[in-house]
């Protein structure tokens, strides 16, 4: 009974693994409420979009036309990460004090993103959206920004997915799969 039980976890556990068991699509598109047409007032939608873990969201437009206003007040798409707000984009080119994507690549910090399209009241003239495309692509959790405490003691070797770490010669990799110490004699 406990090695059924144990046989059952490690299947649950290798079905949660990254690759098609992967219950949310890995990549796709997104568009505004009736692209490639204008879209109406007072829309808001939103798309939570999550990648499997060790992996993070690309993102970027291939149209991107909204009303501008002020700081994006009024009509704009905001990408965000939990309660990180990665940027928020109006208009059709970036000003002094608004952003349009133009060609940005956006990447999720983690594994998730949310896209939020809104549109207000109004609108000066027809304004034709924005369409994007996203994908989940690997984290390189061994390139880390400098300043940055690097995952592994010596080696650090990237895989989809995840990462692992190996020790130079005459070393072991401690337990935490992190560390390498001297080995003894
Ligand atoms: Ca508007
Ligand atoms: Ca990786």
């Amino acid at each position: 009974m406990r090695l059924l039980l144990f046989l059952g976890l490690l299947c649950g556990w290798a079905a949660a693994a990254p690759g098609p068991a992967w219950s949310q699509p890995l990549f796709g598109r997104l568009a505004s409420p009736g692209f490639p047409g204008a879209y109406a007032n007072h829309q808001e939608r939103r798309w939570a979009l999550t990648a499997p873990p060790g992996y993070r969201l690309r993102l970027y437009f291939t149209h991107f036309h909204l009303e501008l206003s002020y700081l994006c007040e009024y009509d704009f798409v905001k990408l965000s990460s939990g309660t990180e707000v990665l940027a928020t984009l109006c208009g059709q080119e970036s000003t002094d004090t608004e952003r349009a994507p133009g060609n940005d690549t956006f990447r999720s910090p983690g594994s998730s993103l949310d896209v939020t399209f809104r549109s207000d009241y109004s609108n000066e003239q027809p304004f034709t959206g924005f369409e994007a495309f996203y994908a989940a692509e690997d984290i390189d959790e061994c390139q880390v920004s400098p300043g940055e405490a690097p995952p592994c003691d010596h080696h650090c070797h990237n895989h989809l997915g995840g990462f692992y770490c190996s020790c130079r010669q005459g070393y072991v990799l401690h337990r935490n799969k992190r560390t390498c110490s001297e080995q003894s004699p």
